[in-house]
């Protein structure tokens, strides 16, 4: 990892764009941007910085028909989660915070801003996050490598972390998500958040990097699945997109 030191990389920060900064400075750069916060620097990954705009999505809306029907993800993507980005934007707006902030320093803070930042903050956040962590059906699917390790380590074997992942969802009551995530001590954990919470907020339960999340609001499922929230989590996660999954992992262990 290049060094750079304290002084000039502040001024960098501030001087640059937060393109350009995740984009040069890699993981020592874009930890510099939570200096200051409640949450640890070391949890914050590498380029996995979000903006305020929505990413396209990166399959069709048809592409993971199998599990989660054409007509649900486009309306989730193209209402909620649009909206989510547009009252964000709205929200910083009015706070004042400057265009080129990261999502993350502000989930980071989220206790001192509106309640609108942190529905759309975080549901802005959770949704781009959501979209990259699957991909079109594939059979066998679990990680490898580092990642498999330390989810074996962990929760003995792979089917019991998705058993008591499955299990954070199911039992969620009401609208919320459940997480993989990596807490303060870089162990990874299971655990579940209300409405559009994440563990990266300073007033979470459940405090750490997210790695993976569920979206488990009714808009997620309703189409296909109506009250049966538990098929709609068992097919699910035939969608995980590994890969993505394991690089983000990587990008902090
Ligand atoms: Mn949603």
């Amino acid at each position: 990892m290049k060094k750079i030191s304290d002084n000039s990389r502040r001024k960098f920060i501030i001087n640059s764009t937060l393109g350009t900064a995740s984009l040069t400075l890699g993981f020592s750069g874009v930890s510099a941007l939570f200096e200051g916060c409640s949450t640890p620097t070391h949890l914050m990954g590498g380029s996995f910085v979000t903006g305020f705009d929505q990413q396209p999505l990166p399959y069709d809306y048809t592409a993971l028909e199998d599990v989660i029907d054409a007509k649900t993800m486009e309306i989730h993507y193209s209402k909620h989660a649009a909206a989510y980005s547009k009252a964000l934007k709205e929200a910083v707006s009015a706070e004042g915070i400057q265009s080129e902030t990261a999502v993350e320093n502000i989930l980071a803070k989220i206790s001192k801003y509106s309640a609108k930042m942190r529905n759309n903050a975080g549901g802005h956040y959770n949704h781009e996050l959501f979209w990259k962590s699957m991909r079109p059906k594939s059979v066998a699917n679990k990680p490898s490598g580092k990642l498999l390790e330390a989810i074996e380590k962990q929760f003995s074997s792979f089917e019991v972390f998705k058993t008591q992942m499955t299990d954070a969802g199911t039992k969620r009551f009401g609208s919320g998500w459940a997480w993989l995530y990596i807490d303060n001590e870089k162990n990874l954990k299971i655990g579940s958040t209300p409405n559009q919470d994440n563990p990266l907020m300073d007033l979470s339960e459940i405090k750490g990097f997210p790695l993976l999340g569920l979206d488990v609001w009714e808009h997620a499922y309703y189409l296909k699945y109506q009250n049966k929230r538990a098929d709609y989590i068992n097919n699910w996660w035939n969608l995980v997109n590994w890969d993505y999954i394991q690089k983000r992992y990587e990008s902090i262990s």
